[in-house]
């Protein structure tokens, strides 16, 4: 019997936050998707997801997937709600949002919206389009890669490094400040077949990561030191003559300073700094300059700091330190998103001037009553801020506001869907059409509607459709299909898109921008239209909440790093079926710091400084560096006793300019054992 009589493959790219955007084939049977694998002619996918999207079919049929918008009948918080129709839901909506803008204003009206889906499409081009015609305070989503970003594009005139697929092309590799194994295991067999080469890979973390295992060398470096490790290594340079003279001639400015910088860090002071042996970093600086091909890769680990800008500016001016951009595969390889911003047409929408807010400061944004106006409405989607936002109880309180309007659009009830007025049902990345960039490779794939919507479910861009008719806006924009969306996004005479069409796309799946494997992209960095390379002298300034400064009833330093292979980010932690074994959060600390406490493993301990405090299981790891301790990212609030996640603990200041991440990892704690 063929069973596959009535079967029919569609072609789908992954709409998760992470950067390998695998591309993948979807079975469908009689409407229904029966089997989703990892497309094996992908260059990167190979025919591989990853332990959570193996399972992902499970989630889009999932008994607790929302299938009809909800209304809120018991106290915030409560998950008591009743289902609501369509109509119903999108009146009330439009009603408050008008009252708010007649009122006080539609300043006091706030989308919160990150990645939860990264597809072009879905991700926010029509919210977008409706929060600036409002003309609504507006969201800086800085939450993850803008400082990195900045740091980058500070020394290299842009924020382009080279493609990561030519990694494999490499002798040296410095995974600095990234898990790649787990964030990024796409990239991996890149990494291995460099080794099979020759290639020695080497870790800088703070922690001994499961990439540190697999890496050659792990420089297991004290949190937010790297600036003084990377001027630990231009002091060899300079001592031993390792630095690419004409390089620097040729294509920097700076090179002065960032001498006269380095020659103040002797490598006995850098590994003071830094805890790591001298003679460590002396092997690792003539290694990264004689060992060419060098490449550094890195995403966000290290911006997520008080001197992450710096940091990241830091290791970006290695490379030219030591002509590493002379190299196919050699340089800083980082997120690829600048060469899709560059080769699609992506249109900014219109709308009046308004105010803006980072999302790292939710809190104190829907706290703060001197705001003028006060934020009265919020309106989330593609995101999960009661878990993924810093300072989580001051979350918490302004989400709890009786008089804060909240909608939230997801496919399910989480921890932030429970505290809101109207919860909305979106559809998954197998029911909607999107366009698929990526930020870890050079692919661009197009996604199609494997089946219909689950229940009422819609695409977020058709509730936004639907909510600016009701509000009376008919302006075109808000009448184009997602078809017409991505359609306009491929309209770009850029020659990274030469013979990319919709009809291609829809031909083949996917397509290479037009960038040669081997590309260099600064080769002639200051000849021809490029600007010259900024180097510039950096200090190594310890974070603000860090031991010995500051408050020292809280000696800990806090990580709160993703570090579960079926998690990612908040989609996956509300799941038992995706929870590792312990099947809870738990608190990893060294040894020394265990027992300076009567800690054993296994101990209920409470976490806590001045935000808040969680109770969780301990675990002693040698693995962390002493005074550092680790929970994972990503749970819900119900692990634990107190309702609450690790972003109870977090830090969430930013940059006085208001712009790039927030300093979740300058958090100190204290663990004391539960009473
Ligand atoms: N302590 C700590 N905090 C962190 C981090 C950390 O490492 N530690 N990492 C930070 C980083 S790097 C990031 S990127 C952020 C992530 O923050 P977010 O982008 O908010 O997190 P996600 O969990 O990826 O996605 C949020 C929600 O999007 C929903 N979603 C998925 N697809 C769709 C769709 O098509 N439509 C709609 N409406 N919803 C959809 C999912 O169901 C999920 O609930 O968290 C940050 N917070
Ligand atoms: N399985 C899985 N994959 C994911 C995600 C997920 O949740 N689960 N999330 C996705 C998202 S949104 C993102 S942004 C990426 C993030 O991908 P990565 O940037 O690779 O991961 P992070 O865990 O944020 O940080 C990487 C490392 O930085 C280290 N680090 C912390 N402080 C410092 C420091 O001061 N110096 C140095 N050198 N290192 C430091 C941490 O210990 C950590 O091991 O992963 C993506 N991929
Ligand atoms: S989450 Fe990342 S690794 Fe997993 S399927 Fe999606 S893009 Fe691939
Ligand atoms: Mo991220």
């Amino acid at each position: 019997m063929n069973n596959d009589r009535s079967a029919t493959v569609v072609r789908g790219a992954c709409h998760h936050d992470c950067p390998d955007t695998c591309v993948w084939n979807v079975t469908v049977q009689d409407g229904r998707a029966v089997a989703l694998h990892g497309n094996r002619d992908h260059p990167t996918t190979a025919g591989q997801l990853c332990p959570k999207v193996n399972r992902l079919l499970d989630r889009v049929y999932h008994q607790d997937r929302l299938t009809t918008p909800l209304r809120r009948v018991g106290p915030k918080g409560s998950g008591s709600f009743e289902p609501i129709g369509w109509n119903d839901a999108i009146a009330s909506i439009a009603e408050r949002l008008t009252a708010l803008c007649d009122g006080p204003g539609a300043e006091s009206i706030l989308q919160y919206s990150f990645a939860g889906t990264q597809g072009m499409v879905q991700k926010g081009v029509m919210a977008d389009r409706f929060f600036a015609a409002l003309g609504a305070s507006d969201i800086k989503r800085h939450l993850c890669g803008v400082t990195a970003r900045i740091g980058a594009a500070e020394v290299l005139g842009t924020p382009m490094g080279f493609d990561p697929q030519d990694i494999a092309m490499a002798q040296t590799i410095l995974l600095w400040g990234t898990n790649t194994y787990l964030t990024n295991r796409h990239l991996w067999p890149f990494i291995e077949q460099a080794r099979a080469n020759g290639a020695v890979v080497v870790v800088i973390d703070p922690v001994a990561t499961a990439t540190a295992q697999k890496a050659d060398e792990l420089f297991q470096l004290k949190p937010g030191s790297d600036v003084a490790l990377v001027l630990g290594m231009v002091n060899i340079l300079i001592a031993e003559d390792l630095v690419d003279h004409d390089w620097i001639h040729s294509n920097t400015t700076g090179w002065d300073d960032l001498r006269s910088a380095a020659l103040t860090m002797p490598v006995e002071r850098a590994g003071r700094i830094t805890g790591i042996d001298p003679l460590r970093i002396v092997w690792l600086a003539r290694t990264y300059a004689a060992r060419q091909p060098s490449a550094i890769r890195t995403l966000v680990g290290p911006e997520h700091r008080k001197q992450g800008r710096d940091i990241m500016a830091a290791i970006t001016m290695l490379p030219a330190v030591v002509g590493a951009w002379r190299h196919s595969g050699g340089g800083l390889a980082r997120s690829t998103s600048v060469y899709f911003e560059e080769a699609l047409n992506v249109v900014a929408p219109e709308g009046p001037a308004r105010r803006s807010f980072n999302m790292a400061r939710l809190g104190e944004i829907l706290t703060d009553k001197g705001l003028h106006p006060t934020i009265q409405a919020l309106v989330v989607h593609n995101s999960n801020p009661a878990v993924i936002a810093p300072d989580q109880n001051r979350v918490i309180e302004g989400l709890e506001r009786e008089d804060l309007f909240t909608v939230t659009i997801d496919q399910f009830l989480t921890d932030t869907a429970r505290y809101s007025d109207i919860v909305l049902p979106a559809t998954t990345q197998l029911e909607h059409l999107d366009l698929a960039d990526s930020w870890g490779h050079l692919y661009l794939a197009l996604n199609k509607p494997a089946i219909e919507p689950v229940g009422q479910s819609l695409p977020n861009t058709e509730i936004f459709r639907r909510l600016a008719n009701a509000m009376g806006m008919d302006d075109p924009v808000f009448a184009a299909t997602d078809e017409d969306v991505v359609r306009e996004l491929l309209d770009s005479a850029h020659p990274l898109m030469d013979g990319i069409t919709f009809e291609t796309l829809e031909r083949d799946g996917w397509a290479r921008l037009n960038i040669p494997h081997g590309h260099r992209p600064y080769l002639r960095a200051g000849v021809e239209d490029r600007p010259k390379m900024r180097l510039r002298a950096v200090e190594y300034r310890p974070g603000d909440e860090v031991p010995g400064r500051g408050a020292s009833a809280w000696p800990l330093q806090l990580l709160s790093p993703k570090q579960h292979t079926k998690f990612l980010n908040a989609n996956y932690g509300g799941f038992p079926e995706h929870h590792p074994q312990a099947g809870q959060p738990v608190v990893s600390l060294h040894p020394t710091d265990a027992q300076a406490r009567g800690i054993v493993a296994g101990d209920e301990v409470r976490v806590h400084n001045d935000r808040g405090s969680l109770t969780l299981e301990a675990v002693v790891d040698p693995a962390l560096l002493e005074r550092t301790v680790s929970i994972p990212f990503g749970w819900w609030h119900a692990a634990t006793p107190e309702g609450r996640s690790v972003n109870v603990l977090t830090n969430a200041t930013v940059p006085d300019d208001d712009i790039g991440s927030a300093f979740f990892l300058e958090t100190l704690v204290e663990v004391t054992r539960a009473e």
